[in-house]
């Protein structure tokens, strides 16, 4: 009797104990956060917390679209935000369960509400702009003591590319992003999506394309911080990381990154709940921790990406609050735009002129 009282006591506690293992499954890009963060989230809710990493909107979009993805928190850039909201795949915020909100800052919240009005369904986790690693000294032992660091020609002019193509050249795997930036080379509006534009856009990057050694959207970072490769199209803060890997090898390598003179792509990353979270509560509760001011500031500070919390700011690094590369200042602002998303007809053709860019056919 007694045996069989406690034998029902154990599988009581047990059954207790897994009802109490409480998760929450959050999608990020990759090296978008301090790791230690993780782990405090942990400790501080007694959440288990599942951490997995894309680097695509698109890989994200489609399985955002498709629904069932699992995931309880998602990090869509705001263009891909806007389409994937207006698809019904996210559920709108409660604000109650959400106090760290009044840490958030204004300015980026007047921006993010462009792609989520109210900004209903997320808050922003990271902005930030899309530009030119380069490794100096290399670039200029290339190109000469001149060479145009900071300025679309680097990547666009063929004449540049041909030369660098010997030290390796990386860029993203966005096509939302490059196409843009091939547009503003070519004096037209980045936002533009018209078949003019895609043509346009067709030439430059068929003149290039023999000097791209890839298409890729995370292996850049410690490509360029090794020295495989002195010249990725990327983005800010992840040439940022680079170069900091750089410095920590002393291998010689010397990493920049500019926003490029001629205009600079400008975007925000969207933390949102997909409509089908499993732990919707949950999903609040890493929210809430995100937007603590140390906690974001901390990300910010490891990651090297400026953030939309007004309140971080004072927790903010020098190097990081200080850096206009990070945290614009007026006339560096100027330089910045942004775009709208693409819709499904246009996705399908950009997508295709992508494939064929790629394929260098
Ligand atoms: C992090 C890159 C995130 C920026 N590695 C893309 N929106």
């Amino acid at each position: 009797m007694m045996t069989k009282t406690l034998t029902l006591t154990a599988t009581l506690a047990l059954l207790a104990g897994m009802a109490s293992a409480e998760e929450v499954r959050v999608y990020n890009w990759s090296d978008y956060i301090d790791e230690e963060l993780l782990a405090k989230f942990e400790q501080e809710t007694g959440i288990d917390l599942i951490y997995d990493v894309f680097d695509s909107n698109e890989m994200l979009q489609t399985k955002m679209l498709a629904g069932g993805s699992g995931y309880d928190v998602v990090v869509p850039t705001g263009t891909f935000l806007q389409r994937q909201i207006m698809a019904g795949a996210f559920q709108e915020l409660d604000k109650s369960k959400l106090p760290n909100i009044d840490n958030m800052w204004d300015v980026i919240s007047g921006r993010t509400a462009t792609y989520d009005p109210g900004n209903a369904f997320s808050i922003n986790y990271m902005w930030g702009t899309t530009g030119i690693g380069v490794n100096v000294p290399k670039v200029q032992e290339i190109l000469g003591e001149d060479a145009p660091i900071g300025s679309l020609d680097l990547i666009f002019d063929p004449a540049n590319m041909e030369k660098l193509a010997e030290c390796g050249v990386y860029v993203l795997d966005a096509p939302t992003e490059m196409i843009p930036a091939a547009l503003a080379y070519a004096g037209m509006d980045p936002d533009a999506k018209s078949q003019e534009a895609l043509d346009k856009a067709d030439e430059i990057f068929t003149a290039i394309r023999p000097y791209i050694s890839k298409f890729h959207s995370s292996e850049y970072i410690n490509a360029l911080a090794n020295g495989d490769i002195c010249v990725a199209f990327g983005w800010s803060g992840d040439i940022l990381q680079a170069r900091d890997r750089a410095a920590e090898a002393e291998n010689g390598v010397e990493v920049a990154y500019n926003a490029p003179s001629e205009g600079a792509l400008m975007w925000f990353d969207q933390m949102a709940i997909p409509v089908d979270a499993p732990n919707p509560d949950a999903a609040h509760k890493f929210l809430n921790f995100i937007m603590d001011a140390q906690n974001m500031a901390a990300a910010s500070n490891y990651v090297y990406y400026a953030n939309g919390n007004k309140a971080s700011q004072e927790f903010l690094a020098e190097d990081v609050i200080g850096d206009t590369a990070i945290y614009p200042d007026e006339a560096a602002l100027e330089k910045l735009y942004t775009v709208t998303p693409w819709g499904p007809k246009e996705q399908r053709l950009l997508t295709r002129l992508w494939t064929k860019i790629k394929s260098g056919t």
